[in-house]
This record gives structure tokens, sequence and C-alpha cells, in this order.
């Protein structure tokens, strides 16, 4: 019988047994060459402007970091619209490298992501282009951490001419962005064979990491009107349906590349979709496309890993980076 009045006192739940033992934090810490985040959920570039557009839906100091879209040392004005196109499991876009230029951007937009780390996209069309868009960056401040050489992009001159699609060429880029001094990625494409052996080649001159890939070339038609749906024509493929080809992408640049790091990209929408990347060989990952859908997506994404890490006994992500490449040693 219990008094009126009387306090009930009540066990403490086995949750909060649980929580007062302070379950250990799971180490998601990722190396990437010279550059180590404190875990390995970045945005993709592209999918998040070139500010803090996703900054009302979540923290994004929390994030390994924030990629932005790609900048070149010059204005670009991209391609006609349309420049987005629905597709089953992704879309296609053709945006064309839209930005305000390296100058205006360092003025106006990186102030606001004051207290994240950045990694800045560059691009051009030459290499003497690369090298401009680097040099701009040397003097950066030092929340950008990393400048990502976008090799890659399917929109530029009607993706005939992707640097990336060229060993020597990925080469002579990276070469010249050395003048910006802190860690580079190169992003990579994974719409020729030839990706790991120009994974190789990009890791000899240079890129701490190679991003793990760019969208897959592709085409929408409308029928009706008998015309290319996007306005630039052809366009780039994201989301869940490129992420099976993405894995393999990483799986095989990882075998020919045993000690390279690697930002697994393509389709990622879930932990267990980052995971898949982390033990196909990926370092890091990046969340792109499922950030229309969930704005959240990024942050979403690295709780899922780490609840997936608590469930199946991993404290540390280093222990399953490649769990799934027969010769892992
Ligand atoms: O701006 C674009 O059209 C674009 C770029 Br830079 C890229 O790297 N990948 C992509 O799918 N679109």
């Amino acid at each position: 019988m219990r008094l009126p009045g009387a306090r009930v006192l009540r066990r403490p739940s086995l949750r909060r047994v649980v929580g007062g033992l302070r379950r250990p934090d799971i180490d998601l810490t990722a190396r990437l060459g010279a550059l180590t985040l404190p875990n390995p959920v970045m945005t993709a570039s592209g999918t998040a402007g070139h500010g803090d557009e996703l900054g009302s839906y979540l923290q994004l100091d929390t994030l390994g970091a924030v990629t932005v879209k790609s900048l070149a040392a010059f204005e670009w004005a991209g391609n006609p619209p349309p420049r987005l196109h629905p597709t089953a499991a992704g879309m296609l876009n053709s945006i064309g490298l839209q930005g305000p230029g390296i100058e205006r951007w360092l003025a106006d937009e990186l102030p606001v992501l004051a207290g994240c780390r950045v990694v800045v996209s560059i691009w051009g069309r030459t290499v003497a282009d690369y090298e401009a868009a680097a040099t701009m960056l040397a003097d950066a401040p030092d929340n950008v951490v990393a400048l990502e050489v976008n090799l890659s992009c399917p929109n530029l001159d009607g993706g005939r001419h992707l640097f990336a699609h060229d060993a020597g060429l990925t080469r002579e880029v990276m070469a010249a962005t050395a003048v910006f001094t802190r860690p580079r990625f190169a992003k990579l494409s994974a719409n020729t064979i030839e990706l790991p052996r120009i994974a190789t080649a990009a890791g000899e001159a240079g890129a701490d990491a190679v991003t793990v890939a760019n969208t897959m070339l592709g085409m929408v038609i409308d029928i009706e009107q008998r015309k290319l749906a996007l306005g630039g024509g052809g366009g780039g493929l994201s989301g869940p349906a490129i992420h099976p080809i993405a894995v393999r992408a990483v799986f095989e640049v990882r075998a020919a590349n045993p000690s390279l790091p690697i930002i697994g990209v393509g389709g990622i929408a879930s932990g267990r979709d980052a995971i898949e990347m982390i033990m196909a060989g990926a370092n890091a990952v990046q969340v792109g496309t499922a950030s229309f859908a969930d704005p959240r997506a990024p942050a979403r994404v690295l709780d899922e890993m780490r609840e997936w890490c608590r469930s199946h006994g991993v404290n540390r992500l280093d222990e399953i980076i490649s769990a799934a490449q027969p010769d892992r040693s």
C-alpha cells in the first residue's frame, strides 16, 4: 500500500544503467593521408551548395567536413535549364559548374562556414585554370582543411573531355595544384575501366586521397518533345541507382591500391550504405543526392553508422575498412 503523497521510487531503467556506465564511444576517426577527421561523413560536392545551405537542418560542424560545390578561379554561369531531372532511383543533373568564383566565395560564403571543416572543390578548363584556383586558396582560413580537385565533371564540354579519363592529365593537374600545401583529394570518374590505374596516378602525383566517384554519364529524352530533357544535353546520374557501381569502383580502386586513402561516394542514403562502402575499401564517405529528399541525411547517416558499429561490436571504424576485400591483411 502506498500513502497518499508518497513519492514512488522507481528502479533505474536498464537503459539508464547502461547509459550510466557510459557506453564507450565508437572511434570513427577517418585518416585521409595528412588529414585526420573526427568522423568519416562529409557532404558530397554540389549537393550542399557553396555555403551553409544545409545549416538550418543539421549542425554542419558535427560532420567530418562540408565539401562545397566546385569553384573556379573565375565566375561561371553554368548550363541552360532545365538542369535537373528525376530518374528511377536517382536523378540526372546538368548544372554545368555554376559558381561565383573563388574570390567572391572567400569573401561572401566561406565566413558562414566558420567553425566547420571545409573541403573546397575546384575545377578548371585547363591545367593552368586548376593551378590558378589552387593558388587563390593557398592562404585560405585554417578551417579550409583540404582541396578536392574535381577532375570528373560530366557537364563540361558535353562530358567529352574528362581529365579523370586520362592518367597523364590527372598527374599534371595534381602536380599543378601542389601550390596548395594542405591535403588534396582527386575526384575521379567511374565512367572508365581505367579508374584503378588513374587512382594510382593521382596518388603518385600527390593526392592524399581519391574521391570515388563522380556521377555517371547519362541522358534523358523527352519523347513528346522529341528532344533531350536537360538544357545542357546529357548529364550526371546520381542517387541509389549508382550505389552498386560506386561500391564496385571503390572495391577495385582499393584492390589495386592497398594503401591509398579513398573517399567513397555514390548513392549513400543510410548508415548501412556507408558501412558497405567502408567494407569495400573506403576510409571515409560523402553523402550527396540523399540530401535532396532529406536535408538531414549526412547527420543521419553518421548516427546510423555509429549505431551499426555499436550493435555489431565494432569499436573502431578502422576494424572494418576493406573488410570485404579477400586479401585484407
Ligand atoms: O556542375 C555540374 O554540372 C556537376 C559537377 Br561540377 C560534377 O562534378 N558532377 C556533376 O554531376 N555535375
